[in-house]
């Protein structure tokens, strides 16, 4: 049997060394350790040897058994380790390549999403304007007033720029800012959005992000109602998802707009995703930027452009939209 068993140790090793994937040697391993290898067969005669030949055999059993794992180990790491190897192969971007034609990238899915509801907008008759990302604190909190002390100005965990006196430049927490930018700069009527990015001082998860975009919609005119806003919000939706797509407004709270409410858009499989912020424009906030709350009324939406292009692409981790990985960044 020893002999049987040296033997069935060369044979296995030859066949160990000799083979040239993963996979292979998974099933190599099943055929020369399993129980219906030759190595399992010896092992149940085992019981039938006198006690002192049974011990002989039973060591050089385990030696051999030891010795094949031991072999199968080094093989698999090798392998592994091979795999690797053609893995970065693969995937190696040559960055001293000197690209000659422009086909070589894209607009970034977030970009290309604010560039389709600009669309959108436009075609409703909306014009598109645009504000600075370092805001003062009159344009991000008093104008759309958040009072001095009042707790809503904790809502948005700000990062503040040290420039001024304390706490008087923000990078702005929200697009609502270029709100008062426009009410500022433009008689009414003004039917506005305005794209761009935001900044919060919040720990990132899979549906938070602290760099993120968000488009803010103004309508100020004679006669603006509530109805005017869900229908606008509806429609967008529809447009940018499709007709199966609906949306649904629940009571809210911002200083800014008054009533206030958060919507909602429904998934053709019937979840609800929470999208943005909305509301009639607060009086204070017309009185603060020049417009008279008693001949004008207005609305005003905002919600959160990642949010929006993830959902309608799969994206289930907002994290993902701000990595550079090309092998995610080129589905888009
Ligand atoms: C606001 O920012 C208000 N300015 C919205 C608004 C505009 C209300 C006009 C009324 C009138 P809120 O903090 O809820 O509201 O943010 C709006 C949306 O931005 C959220 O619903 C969400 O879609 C998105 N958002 C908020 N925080 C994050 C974050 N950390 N990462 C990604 N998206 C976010």
């Amino acid at each position: 049997m020893i002999d049987e068993l040296r033997a069935i140790e060369a044979d296995a090793v030859a066949q160990i060394a000799g083979t040239e994937t993963l996979e292979a040697l998974g099933e190599l391993q099943r055929d020369l350790l399993g129980k219906t290898s030759a190595l399992g067969g010896l092992k149940k005669t085992l019981g039938s040897l006198e006690p002192d030949a049974r011990r002989e055999a039973g060591l050089v059993m385990n030696e051999v058994s030891e010795a094949l794992r031991g072999a199968f180990e080094t093989k698999k790491n090798e392998l592994e380790a091979l795999e690797r190897l053609a893995r970065a192969e693969a995937e190696r971007l040559d960055l001293t390549e000197v690209r000659t034609s422009l086909d070589g990238g894209h607009l970034h899915l977030v970009t290309q999403t604010i560039e389709e509801l600009e669309d959108v907008f436009v075609g409703l008759g909306f014009s598109v304007a645009e504000g600075p990302e370092v805001e003062d604190d009159w344009h991000n909190f008093t104008a759309l007033n958040f009072g001095q002390y009042h707790p809503a100005r904790d809502m948005q965990d700000t990062f503040f720029v040290g420039l001024g006196g304390p706490k008087e430049v923000v990078m702005r927490t929200h697009t609502s800012p270029v709100q008062i930018r426009v009410m500022e700069g433009q008689e009414p009527p003004i039917y506005s959005i305005m794209p761009g990015r935001v900044y919060r001082n919040e720990a990132t998860d899979s549906t938070h992000l602290a760099v993120f975009h968000q488009l803010e919609c103004l309508v100020i005119d004679r006669g603006i109602t509530f109805a005017h806003l869900a229908g606008t919000i509806d429609r967008f939706t529809k447009a940018y998802f499709g007709a199966g797509w609906t949306s649904r407004l629940r009571p809210s709270y911002f200083p800014f707009t008054e009533p206030s409410a958060e919507f909602d858009i429904q998934r053709p499989d019937g979840t609800w995703l929470e999208l943005g912020g909305c509301g009639m424009v607060h009086p204070n906030v017309l009185s603060n930027c020049g417009i008279d709350p008693e001949e004008f009324s207005g609305f005003a939406f905002g919600f959160g452009l990642d949010r929006l292009a993830a959902t309608r692409h799969g994206v289930s981790d907002l994290r993902e939209l701000a990595s550079t990985d090309i092998r995610f960044l080129e589905q888009f």
